[in-house]
């Protein structure tokens, strides 16, 4: 039986073991540039499978947070390079998590003071994260603008271009599209924030248009085997709903399966929250079963709430990989943990958001034996 401690080929890279750090938002990007700091974070982590950087916005329109990183500036690049050094000079592996956030922005966060960009213009329910004079508080999103339909061609470049300098200048091994958790490529997908009358709006086939032409593209520039996508069906993320989500990701299964992409990630339920939401069931072995009857190959990679048993219960029931997010916060070296059942440190949730190394690198590791 496949264990979380087993190798497996994903892409080009050699995983030699199943346990994933989940992409993780941490606010330690000042001015959107990686630091020092964060090489070390990730780094402490490498023994990870596979390492998945924190969202990172693809273009200043796309940033939704006070300091989070972004992958448009030189540099955002060069300090995005020192993480990947760091990380590879202790033999891991690291994909970027490309994103564009849509309506979850502020007006103090965006170019010019401008109103957030949407499918269309309905303001979402949700704080978001602003630092003022050093302080930090949780305020509403402002309203959004609909995007015109000649802006969509320039929000592919964007994503397109991002993937290019994430590989070719800041090192990285691959990319991975944020497309959940109600985001810009999710908030198209999805009724509860798509009314537009265009060709990316209506029908199933409108809605997922946008992503589609982002993976298209994203994969065109620098392969299937160095692309992933990230997904959550059914999470209320963001104030996020879609009124038939099974139709819809099958739809996108379909689509997807041809791509050859490195791996699908896959949040089950609420992010970060339940697995199962009573008003929101969703059938995911019938969904993974669609897009293998439909060709598609590359990992199947699961996340949300998972522990070790559950994680071996998954891969026994056909998941490759298993995302770990609040565990790999708190233990540098989960594998270990995980492998040798060691005890966990507990995550202190006053130092996910902001601040410095305290709750950020001074996890401690088990001492070598
Ligand atoms: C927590 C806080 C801010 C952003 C996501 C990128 O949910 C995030 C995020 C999570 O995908």
């Amino acid at each position: 039986m496949t264990s979380l401690f087993d190798p497996m080929p994903l892409g080009i890279l050699h995983l030699p073991n199943r346990v994933v750090m989940a992409p993780l938002t941490r606010n330690r990007a000042p001015d959107a540039i990686p630091t020092a700091l964060m090489a070390e974070y990730y780094a402490q982590r490498a023994s990870a499978g596979l390492l998945i950087t924190e969202a990172t916005a693809i273009s200043a329109q796309g940033q939704g947070y006070a300091d989070v990183p972004g992958l448009y500036g030189v540099e955002q690049l060069d300090g995005w390079k020192r993480v990947t050094e760091a990380v590879h000079a202790r033999k891991g592996r690291i994909f970027v998590q490309l994103w564009h956030v849509g309506r979850v922005s502020h007006l103090d966060l965006q170019p010019d003071g401008q109103k957030p960009v949407a499918p269309s213009a309905i303001t979402a329910r949700t704080k978001t994260y602003l630092i003022k004079n050093g302080v930090g508080s949780f305020v509403p999103t402002s309203e959004p603008r609909a995007l015109l339909s000649e802006e969509l061609p320039g929000i592919v470049h964007d994503y397109r271009h991002a993937a290019r300098h994430a590989l070719s200048t800041a090192g990285f091994d691959g990319v991975e599209v944020h497309g959940a958790n109600g985001y810009l490529l999710d908030q198209f997908l999805k009724t509860g924030a798509n009314r537009r009358a265009d060709d990316y709006g209506g029908s199933i086939e409108n809605r997922a248009r946008l992503m589609l032409e982002v993976m298209r593209a994203v994969v065109g520039e620098v392969g299937g085997a160095r692309t992933g996508l990230r997904i959550s069906p059914v999470t209320p993320a963001n104030d996020i709903d879609d009124e038939n989500p099974q139709a819809l990701f099958e739809y996108l299964m379909k689509q997807l399966a041809p791509m050859g992409l490195a791996y699908l990630h896959v949040i089950e339920g609420a992010t970060g929250g339940p697995r199962d939401i009573a008003d929101r069931p969703f059938d995911y072995r019938a969904m993974r079963e669609t897009y293998r009857a439909a060709g598609g190959k590359g990992a199947w990679m699961v996340n949300n709430g998972y522990d070790k048993v559950l994680a071996e219960r998954a891969l026994a029931e056909g998941a490759d990989l298993v995302a770990f997010g609040k565990l790999f916060i708190a233990n540098p070296d989960l594998v270990q943990r995980l492998r040798n059942d060691a005890p966990l440190n507990p995550p202190d949730k006053a130092t996910f958001y902001g601040g410095g190394a305290h709750g950020y690198t001074d996890y401690p590791a088990l001492r070598a034996a």
